[in-house]
């Protein structure tokens, strides 16, 4: 059974402190039983955001432990400790409360066979938090019968105390860093001593725990020649492939995300995590095809069933399907699809970290990964063809002579319903930003305007003074439409080191704490132009939607709610028909 599309309220049957830590449970009778080491992204029904802003984006947790199928659902335990505003939420949880939970998602741990050929049995070695997948992957190895030998570190005592209730019926190797319990040490120099054993050269060895241990248990593993897969955390915001912030290098250069290439993955001969080509989609029937459906709205001459698209960079579609399956086509979220900006080179995308929460957004400094014009062109504008809704593709040149071959490129392919020219991206350095200039937006639009017939959308910068006055280079240079706003310039310190929380310094700023900036800065360019807008910015619900609408835009996209909620674009759609009885000037039909 695959993940069903979307995410879905699931009650809370238990919250009780185990050692160091809380176990939480809930009943889930919607989804598929998880493997172990796959994940959930939860965040509580009320009362998120509620101080300050914080939490905003949903958590990350694997599944510990999972209860019988039962008529109300299957039970599905959590091991959390509060470390910070959406742990402690979590923590607080009453039984009775309900939590939206996405999942399960991410890849599993292999059987021991398919990880070391004749493998003799298992070891499992844990840190902290990070014992919860192993104590679920230790259940499934009992069931099979599988020897196995579990090593678990701990800073102290208080930590190690709820021991009994995930790894109760199994005997256990203990590291305390403080020496309370166990040895005194790393739990990976308990490793160290039991490779020592003859007895292990053929045991499949699974991991999960802090970075630093992680490291430590790959590079044993190298070099005892142990096969080993280690399951990895990395700070994500969607947990389904939309967001790209839970990249982690790639050895030989570029970069995972970790929620679709993982999170678990095999160490390679030198330590260093290897990453297995992403997992084709399932099913892979024929297109779709385009939903038939009365034409709701037309925008530069594309019916569309809605007035709500995706932003660019905040779904992607293939990626979705991946995980999803065919649900994605039968209830697609938006009226069009808008692609992630492609260049005409590949970009690896920038270091991590980044993303960071802010008080109601993120900041992000994805940096434009993508496969680059001619591979998108041969892999994935076909995938994306199969979608039942209007294609428009994004794209980005460092120079005019790039935006004029991307153009050509995109343009000359009937799948292509529309073109947008990402003219304001904040996170590259390509020295000008088209955008930020009306004298360079013109120049642009004169230059790649003959190359195409196809509708040509510019996506405004909201950093500058004046947005209008690009605006209206743009409707000058013979743009049909705009787009706006990209994200704000931004960054954020991290308390804990002082330093930046985005690896690149800053990043842009979207979510609800942008909105009030997108509806004035709407308004302004819908007053100097005549071309139709694609209202962006901070958009979570239909109401949000009628003030980009009232302000001036025909159609509204959603960015960053989406990676709360996978299927926040029909949500949306369908709130908004409600103010059509209330405001017969809002043009919804
Ligand atoms: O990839 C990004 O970092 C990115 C892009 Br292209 C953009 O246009 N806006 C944004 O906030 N991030």
């Amino acid at each position: 059974m695959k993940t069903p599309f979307g995410r879905r309220l699931c009650e809370v049957v238990e919250n009780r402190a185990s050692g160091g830590y809380r176990i939480f449970s809930l009943l889930d009778a919607g989804g598929p039983e998880p493997l172990p080491g796959q994940f959930y992204m939860l965040a509580t029904e009320s009362r998120w955001e509620e101080r300050g802003g914080r939490p905003f984006l949903p958590r990350a947790f694997s599944a510990a432990d999972v209860g019988p199928p039962e008529d109300a659902g299957r039970r599905l335990d959590f091991l959390i400790e509060g470390i910070g505003p959406g742990t402690n939420r979590l923590c607080a949880l009453q039984t009775g409360e309900r939590v939206w939970v996405n999942g399960p998602l991410g890849n599993s741990f292999s059987a021991p066979d398919a990880l070391a050929p004749g493998a003799a049995g298992a070891i499992l070695v844990g840190g902290g938090i990070g014992i919860a997948p192993l104590a679920l992957l230790r259940r499934q190895f009992a069931a099979r019968n599988v020897p196995t030998r579990v090593l678990l570190g701990f800073r102290d005592a208080a930590h190690s105390g709820g021991l009994d209730d995930l790894f109760a019926c199994c005997e256990v190797g203990l590291a305390s860093e403080d020496g309370h319990v166990g040895h005194r040490g790393y739990v990976t120099e308990l490793l160290e001593a039991m490779l020592a054993g003859d007895d292990v050269a053929s045991a499949a060895i699974y991991s999960c725990g802090p970075p630093p241990m992680l490291d430590a248990v790959g590079a044993l593993c190298a070099d005892r020649g142990v096969a080993c897969e280690l399951a990895m955390e990395s700070p994500m915001a969607c947990g389904y492939g939309a967001c790209y912030g839970c990249a982690v290098p790639k050895p030989g250069g570029g970069y995972a995300r970790l929620c679709v290439e993982g999170p678990v993955v095999r160490a390679g001969r030198d330590g260093a995590p290897l990453f297995a080509p992403q997992a084709e989609q399932e099913g892979g029937q024929a297109p779709a095809g385009r939903r038939e459906e009365a034409p709701g709205v037309e925008f530069c001459g594309l019916k569309l069933r809605s007035r709500v698209i995706n932003a660019s960079g905040t779904f992607d579609a293939i990626a979705a399907r991946g995980v999803y399956g065919d649900a994605l086509l039968e209830d697609f979220p938006f009226a069009a699809f808008v692609s992630k900006t492609i260049t005409l080179k590949p970009r690896a995308g920038n270091e991590p970290q980044r993303i960071w929460e802010t008080p109601a957004g993120m900041i992000n400094s994805i940096g434009l990964p993508n496969k680059g014009l001619e591979v998108f062109l041969a892999e994935d504008l076909p995938r994306l063809a199969e979608l039942p809704v209007p294609l428009i593709v994004s794209v980005m040149g460092t120079s005019r002579e790039e935006f004029a071959r991307l153009v050509e490129g995109v343009a000359g392919r009937e799948q292509v319903a529309a073109i947008e020219l990402n003219v304001s991206c904040p996170n590259v350095h390509s020295g000008l930003i088209v955008g930020e200039q009306p004298s360079e937006t013109l120049a642009l639009l004169e230059s790649v305007r003959p190359l195409s017939s196809k509708p040509l959308i510019v996506k405004l910068t909201p950093n500058i003074a004046d947005p209008s006055a690009v605006a209206l280079a743009a409707e000058e240079g013979g743009a049909d439409a705009v787009s706006l706003i990209n994200t704000l310039k931004a960054s954020a310190i991290d308390p804990a080191t002082r330093r930046p929380g985005i690896a690149a310094g800053h990043g842009g700023l979207s979510g609800p704490a942008v909105r009030a900036v997108a509806v004035a800065q709407v308004r302004s360019v819908a007053a100097a132009i005549d071309l139709p807008l694609v209202g962006m910015g901070g958009v979570g619900s239909g109401a949000d939607a009628v003030e980009l609408l009232s302000a001036g835009a025909s159609l509204v996209a959603v960015g960053t709610e989406n990676f709360r909620d996978p299927r926040a674009g029909e949500r949306i759609a369908k709130e908004l028909l409600s103010y059509r009885d209330m405001d017969e000037t809002l043009n919804l039909d």
